[in-house]
């Protein structure tokens, strides 16, 4: 690319709107197409819906599904690191049961993960954290909720979904269950191009040099906003508060809370312009595993009545559903019960992805690594003056 392509022009009527649209780099692990969604090194997400973690992984480190022989290496690569640093969650009893928001617990844990840092070794790091975060996120389920040690020992030959499933003590059906609805929710949420605020921050903070633990617990703590992840937990508790699966009652409710100038949870998208993808396929997980399940016919009814009704503002640019649709439901029917840590799901799924990015940025320049972070402000309403 020559440099003087014009990518973009800057407007005054771009300031002041959180950088919306405005190229600031390149991104290699994922790209978001407005209709058929993220893509992960150029795979449509609903392409990869079945594949396992641990691959999609791979796919966003290495920019290619791993053939069987890496698949199996790059799992027994995780499983030997998979020791979290000693004294690592020390930090989990201090904070207290049942204290403080899941994401600062996740937050804190990365941090204190980050003495298991290697010296000048940013891919190292990623690839311990990733193999750290399912014992992590464990404990946090269990500390936090005030039910102490782990249920088993933790044991990474069980893939990240199943080892984390087993630590909790979920078993037969419900475990089967669980790790089916954890696997496809984590390769669902890895990635969403480079330019969301958790990535964005994440990158930025690492582009100074911070450790990979301290840019990514920054990242986290960008993605706990309420305008960010944390709607995902708010999406399950619009569809409780929905309450009916009747369409004609579900379609009094959302004009009600249209007419109260509420958000209708679970639709609309600041880049999408049609279905979510990722709303699409876990829909179709839905169907498969819990199709019974109140809940879920809540979603079904909203997903057939919203759009509509959405669609008749013309202001609204995509009616449709998001991710945040279905999500929370299929947590909830795998077993957790409480939507204030569903966000921490989220965050485990964009470690892997954040990471990636974060190591491909380290690289660039012929492993020089990207500069430092630094947009420009303009100066407005400051003229100079003195004391
Ligand atoms: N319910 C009610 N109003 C909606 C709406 C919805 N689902 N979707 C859009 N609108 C409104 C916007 O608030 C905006 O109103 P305003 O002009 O008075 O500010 C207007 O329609 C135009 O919005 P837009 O250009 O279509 O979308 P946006 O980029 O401003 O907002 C989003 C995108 C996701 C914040 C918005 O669709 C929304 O609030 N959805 C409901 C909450 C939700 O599901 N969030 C999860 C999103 C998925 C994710 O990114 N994690």
């Amino acid at each position: 690319m020559s440099d003087e392509n014009v990518l973009f022009e800057v407007k005054d009527s771009h300031l002041d709107t959180g950088m919306r649209g405005i190229p600031v780099g390149t991104c290699r692990t994922s790209f978001v197409d407005p209709i058929d969604g993220v893509h992960y090194a150029g795979y449509p997400i609903a392409d990869l819906a079945d594949i396992d973690p641990e691959d999609a992984a791979f796919l966003l480190f290495n920019k290619r599904i791993p053939n069987e022989k890496e698949s199996q290496e790059f799992r027994q690569d995780l499983i030997s690191r998979s020791n979290l640093p000693s004294g690592s969650t020390d930090l989990f009893t201090a904070i207290g049961t049942g204290t403080g928001h899941p994401m600062d617990w996740l937050s804190i844990g990365i941090m204190s993960l980050g003495r298991g840092e290697v010296e000048n070794d940013i891919f190292s790091d990623a690839m311990n954290l990733i193999a750290w975060m399912p014992e992590l996120m464990a404990r946090l389920f269990m500390m936090r909720g005030g039910r102490g040690e782990l249920v088993n020992p933790s044991n990474p030959s069980l893939g990240m979904a199943g080892n984390f499933v087993s630590m909790l003590g979920v078993e037969g059906d419900d475990a089967v269950r669980a790790e089916r609805i954890l696997r496809s929710f984590l390769v669902l949420h890895m990635d969403h191009g480079g330019g969301n605020l958790s990535t964005f921050a994440g990158k930025s903070v690492a582009s100074g040099r911070a450790s990979l633990f301290a840019s990514i617990a920054s990242a986290m703590n960008a993605l706990s906003g309420p305008l960010h992840g944390r709607a995902n937990q708010s999406c399950l508790e619009f569809v409780q508060k929905v309450g009916t699966s009747d369409p004609n009652e579900v379609e009094s409710f959302v004009r009600s809370e249209l007419a109260a100038k509420r958000p209708i949870f679970g639709f609309g998208h600041a880049v999408l312009r049609a279905e979510d993808p990722r709303a699409t396929v876990q829909m179709k997980i839905g169907e498969e595993v819990c199709p019974d399940d109140p809940l879920f016919a809540t979603v079904r009814t909203l997903r057939e009545v919203a759009p509509r009704v959405l669609g008749e503002n013309p202001k609204i640019s995509n009616p449709n559903a998001n991710v945040d649709l279905v999500s929370g439901t299929l947590l909830h029917n795998a077993g957790f019960r409480k939507p204030d840590y569903y966000t921490t799901f989220f965050g485990w799924a964009r470690v892997i992805g954040i990471s990636a990015q974060i190591v491909d940025e380290r690289n660039s320049r012929g492993g020089k690594g990207v500069p430092i972070y630094r947009p420009k402000y303009l100066a407005r309403d400051q003229p100079v003056r003195r004391l």
